[in-house]
């Protein structure tokens, strides 16, 4: 077979217990280029049976030559899978381009290196991991050692989303291998190629059949809700919407099985007066419309500190209106589409709303004008308002758009107060020169993350996620190994 035939069949396959397949279910879907709306791949739905085949791959491979495998050998392993993606950087990026629309600019640098490195962090993290031991009197004089021993977990379904691809499937499958766990993943049915494309490096670098498993399918009564529903699957990780969260977690109490989330947010930025303006505007206009909008840290609500407002509105503005639309390939594009027409109309009825509320519309709030070979792709306009009230639902709930309302404020318990004023919990940007001041509302934010003069800078030793309804548990460096292992604590009578 032709290798550009074969590259497209995978991307585009199940891939269960180390061989691509097209299922069971004779079902498929098309995979659709939100750039132009032109047909991508035909991607094969798994069944139920595909599923189940998957799971007892992946538990089989426990006990095979994975769960046997010296750890320093597992994690040589999940490090070539570093240089396995790099060497295949371009297939890569191509494919996740395509899946999604954005810009190659943005995914070269963001979505295909943080991808890979997504393993070495995890094996490194390994690498260093010890147990812990405690040494404990008794009353009869001798003592008590206790010693920590931890295991994988088991078999975790992985459940992922289409905005960073690559990125979010990777910063789980990494630890969950790291850790001698065994994956199933289903990635959005809006994205599927990079993961499916991945199994093929899992093969080349020596990962045994069954540790990594892929199957294709939407989310009810489809590969995603038969993936965590499945009693031999022992943990689920997932990424995506609050909402889509609660049903994962339903299914996940049968079996009491863990979850670890990270959801959905509706994320301020905090602008103080103080502020270095050219800093803050240029990290503004990243948060709120890098990746059209489509970053869960993305900010929504910006909180300007009123003797700057109208400067920052007027510059924002400036910066808005600079953001090119176009083509992923092309070199002076910084905005790509949304992922989907789907996702379109409902960015376009916050854009009404807003309008429709008498929101002071300072740039787009419609769809660009563009070339007609994109007429049937999925854009819109970056756009500002200012003006709505603070219960207005575009101010409450999560858009996922190139988009924000912007406010001003006069006090910092004021501004606190407007930041937590939502259900939400998982993203904060403050921008200020004040250490004094950073330091005192930094933690007052009720949030995963909180940024002082910066956004989505990322060490990847350190905790992420989400709380309140953005989010269980965190993930990150140490902080991943309470969720893809199990501990066991022996207490040795001296
Ligand atoms: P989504 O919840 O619609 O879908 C995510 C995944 O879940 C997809 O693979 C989908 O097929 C699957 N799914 C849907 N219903 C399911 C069900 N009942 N059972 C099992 N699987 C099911 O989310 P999305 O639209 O792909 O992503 C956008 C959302 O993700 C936004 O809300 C965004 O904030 C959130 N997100 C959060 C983070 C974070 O780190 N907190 C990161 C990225 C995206
Ligand atoms: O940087 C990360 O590890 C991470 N999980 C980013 C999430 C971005 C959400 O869209």
């Amino acid at each position: 077979m032709p290798l550009d035939q074969l590259m497209e069949e995978i991307r585009a396959q199940n891939f269960i217990n180390g061989n691509y397949t097209k299922g069971t279910s004779g079902k498929t879907f098309r995979n659709i280029s939100p750039v132009d709306g032109s047909l991508i791949s035909i991607v094969h739905e798994a069944s139920l049976k595909d599923v189940d085949a998957a799971v007892k791959a992946a538990k089989a491979a426990l006990t095979g030559p994975w769960g046997e495998m010296p750890l320093a050998k597992r994690l040589e392993i999940v490090s070539g899978i570093v240089e396995g993606i790099q060497a295949r950087f371009d297939d890569f990026l191509e494919a996740e381009v395509a899946d999604t629309g954005k810009p190659m600019s943005l995914a070269s640098h963001l979505d295909i290196p943080r991808g890979a490195a997504n393993f070495q962090i995890f094996a490194d993290i390994m690498r260093n991991h010890h147990d812990a031991a405690f040494r404990m009197p008794t009353p009869d004089g001798t003592g008590a050692l206790n010693y920590t021993v931890s295991r994988p977990k088991g078999v975790i379904g992985v459940i992922s989303p289409w905005n960073l691809p690559l990125l979010l499937m990777t910063w789980k499958v990494g630890p969950a291998l790291a850790c001698g766990n065994t994956v199933v993943v289903k990635p959005s049915e809006e994205t599927p190629s990079t993961t499916a494309m991945l199994g093929d490096v899992m093969n080349s670098v020596g990962v045994p059949p069954g540790v990594y498993n892929v199957i294709h399918g939407f989310g009810p009564n489809s590969a995603g809700e038969f993936l965590t529903q499945h009693p031999d699957v022992d943990a689920i990780t997932f990424t995506g919407e609050t909402v889509t969260g609660e049903a994962i977690m339903k299914k996940a109490a049968v079996g009491i099985r863990d979850v670890s989330f990270e959801l959905g947010g509706k994320n301020p930025a905090i602008v103080f007066a103080d502020c270095d303006l050219d800093k803050a505007i240029e990290g503004t206009n990243r948060s709120v419309f890098a990746n059209c909008g489509q970053v869960c840290l993305g900010t929504e609500k910006v909180f300007v500190e009123r003797p700057i407002f109208d400067e920052f509105v007027v510059r924002l503005k400036a910066a808005a209106e600079k953001q090119i639309c176009g083509r992923p390939d092309e070199k002076a594009t910084t905005l790509g589409p949304l992922i989907s027409q789907e996702h379109r109309d409902k960015v376009l009825n916050y854009y009404k709303l807003a309008a429709d509320s008498g929101a002071t519309v300072v740039t787009g709030g419609g769809v660009p004008n563009l070339d007609s070979s994109l007429e049937k792709g999925a854009w819109v306009e970056p756009t500002i308002w200012t003006g709505l009230p603070d219960d207005h639902p575009v101010i409450k709930e999560e858009i996922f758009g190139p988009c924000c309302h912007i406010r001003p404020f006069d006090s910092e318990e004021e501004v606190i107060a407007l930041a937590n004023d939502t259900p939400y919990g998982l993203a904060c940007s403050i921008w200020t020169e004040n250490l004094t001041r950073a330091h005192r509302v930094a933690p007052q934010i009720e949030s995963g993350i909180t940024w002082v003069n910066s956004w989505f800078l990322r060490d990847l030793r350190t905790p992420f996620g989400g709380s309140k309804q953005s989010g269980i548990g965190r993930e990150g460096g140490d902080y991943s190994l309470e969720f893809y292992t199990e501990l066991t604590n022996i207490c040795i009578k001296l």
